[in-house]
């Protein structure tokens, strides 16, 4: 059982100084209403557009729908990506993807998010600059924020696998870490049983915190109090601003009904790109210990290495 339920207040057009205040304790913000029911309709079929755009191409041939033989498990799906890029779409782990056999109101069914979507349709590319969300962004990170990335993710009914505890500061390469604010837009209404997100109020504070490599890139055990977690239960339409550093997880699709939101990264304008070098190099926990994906990575890979060498 959860300990508490997220504040969700309705989204305002500035923040107020109490809502700023808590942002800093609580590392993070919950708003009803960020999106009109229209805007939220746009995005729903923007999603499905999208899908249909890169489905058709490479049914023509002119994308490829295959693996990434060295992914994790959560990233071993098929994909259709745009060549050389990291745009494009990824299907649910463990399905056979057949894009000839499969109809398209089954292949809605099955996939799990798509990488860019702001490069591959105007509807995310218009929201990423939206004024609004500039003006609840800038008195969390300063003026002029910096798109980073974004997805748009979708769970799908009985199947749509969970993403589990990480912070995005483990995977992002900038500096500083935690001049970032991840915006998490609704597009069905997300419950605890359709996968919503929970965060652990307040954990950003503890900084970095060492990540595995499991199904996916993922806090290490006993780094965190999970019976903290808050379920953030928004409506579609609704936004959740919050730390990168804020540790988060989304439970698997346990409904009838599917879970579609968008996320959007934005780094301060005072941050600098840095090299996996770097971020291996500078992003550990307090005592020292290497706490980034890419230091997850590394240790997987050896110990992949380990047991082909016994
Ligand atoms: O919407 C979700 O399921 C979780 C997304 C997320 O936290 C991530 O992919 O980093």
């Amino acid at each position: 059982m959860p300990a508490a339920a997220a504040c969700i207040e309705p989204c305002p057009a500035q923040l107020s100084s109490d809502q700023i205040e808590r942002f800093r304790a609580d590392g993070y913000l919950a708003f009803d209403g960020f999106l009109d029911a229209s805007r939220v309709a746009e995005g729903q079929a923007a999603m499905t557009e999208l899908l249909r755009t890169l489905v058709e191409r490479a049914r023509g041939g002119e994308l490829k729908l295959d693996r990434n033989p060295a992914a994790m498990r959560n990233y071993s799906g098929y994909r259709i990506m745009e060549p050389g890029t990291d745009t494009g779409v990824l299907f649910e782990p463990g399905l056979e993807i057949d894009l000839e056999r499969m109809d398209f109101a089954t292949l809605e069914r099955s996939y799990r998010k798509f990488s860019t979507p702001s490069k591959g349709h105007g509807y995310f590319a218009r929201l990423s600059a939206d004024a609004r969300l500039m003006w609840l962004l800038e008195p969390l990170l300063g003026p002029a924020p910096i798109l980073y990335g974004d997805m748009a993710l979708c769970k799908p009914p009985r199947i749509g696998s969970s993403k589990p505890w990480h912070q995005d500061s483990a995977y992002f390469l900038y500096e500083p870490f935690d001049a970032g604010v991840d915006v998490w837009i609704a597009l069905d209404d997300a419950t605890i049983e359709n996968g919503c997100m929970f965060v652990l109020p307040g954990a950003h504070h503890l900084g970095p915190r060492r990540h595995e490599h499991r199904d996916d890139c993922t806090v290490a055990d006993g780094r965190l109090d999970l019976t903290q977690a808050v379920p953030v239960e928004l409506k579609a339409g609704g936004v959740l601003l919050f730390s990168v550093v804020l540790p988060h997880y989304t439970p698997p699709n346990r409904s009838e009904r599917r879970r579609r939101a968008m996320q959007l990264f934005y780094r301060g304008a005072q941050t600098r790109l840095i090299g996996s070098d770097e971020k291996l190099a500078n992003y550990r926990e307090s005592d020292g210990t290497p706490a980034s994906c890419a230091a997850a990575g590394q240790a997987a890979n050896k110990k992949a290495l380990g047991a082909a060498d016994a």
